[in-house]
């Protein structure tokens, strides 16, 4: 039984660390509205911050934000 609230409590610690994620990870979702997993330059248009760092962010140059680098956005 201990076992079972063991696991039980490992999963919840699991799920929740999903579900609050970053707050980043939540940002870009909702930045991401065609969900093509990168933000371009008209979505980043929602965001006048993440508009302004758009060129530094977008360490590439494909004129996409990838996740990995919105990890770099400092709001
Ligand atoms: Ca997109
Ligand atoms: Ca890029």
């Amino acid at each position: 039984m201990k076992q079972l609230i063991a696991a039980f409590l490992l999963l919840f610690l699991a799920i929740s660390a999903t579900v609050l994620a970053s707050p980043s990870a939540v940002r870009f979702a909702h930045l991401d509205t065609n969900m093509d997993g990168s933000i371009s330059f008209v979505e980043a248009k929602q965001d006048k911050e993440l508009l302004r760092q758009f060129t530094d962010l977008d360490e590439d140059n494909d004129e996409m934000i990838s996740k990995a680098e919105f990890e770099n956005f400092k709001p």
